[in-house]
């Protein structure tokens, strides 16, 4: 019984995945691959490191940390993500609450959406979501056990990371 109430709940946050095709689009710079509608992106497992270091990594690329602000965009990436089975790994995106607490931004500044389709679901129901590791998690990645959804981390975990060419 307790197995079919987990697997219950299991079925309704999967059931919440986004599973949408890439379009063509506009064409991008190797290594730089078009993901969604415009989006020219760099998705590296390899090349690993802090949020910090992998930030850096993308400006050394003329590239910042991904803003995922479009759910389609989203959903593109994922789809991605697992076509390419560059999975089983964490990876960092632009989003932080490291300069004040509970307040999420891009790298550009630009206020990040909290809740659904971009977090994850979480708690024992998923009627809540991340992120929730307080003043300990302050950079967002997306998290491979959890469908590649926004999930909070320490900053100095260390993961692989997706650029996206500015
Ligand atoms: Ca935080």
């Amino acid at each position: 019984m307790r197995f079919g109430i987990l697997s219950l709940v299991l079925a309704v946050c999967g059931a919440a995945e986004v599973n949408l095709q890439p379009r063509a689009g506009p064409t991008c710079d190797p290594p730089f691959l078009i993901v969604g509608t415009s989006k020219c992106v760099l998705v590296n497992n390899i090349s690993v490191g802090s949020w910090h270091d992998m930030k850096h990594y993308c400006a050394l690329l003329g590239a910042q940390l991904v803003k995922l602000d479009s759910a389609s965009d989203f959903a593109a990436l994922v789809n991605y993500i697992n076509g390419e089975g560059l999975t089983k790994a964490f990876y960092w995106i632009g989003a932080s609450d490291e300069t004040d607490e509970g307040e999420w931004l891009w790298t550009d500044l630009s206020p990040v959406a909290m809740g659904a389709p971009f977090w994850s679901p979480t708690g024992s129901s998923c009627s809540e979501t991340e992120p929730k590791g307080g003043a300990n998690s302050d950079c967002a990645a997306l998290n491979p056990n959890k469908f590649y959804y926004f999930d909070d981390l320490p900053c100095s975990n260390t993961a692989g990371v997706i650029c996206e060419k500015i």
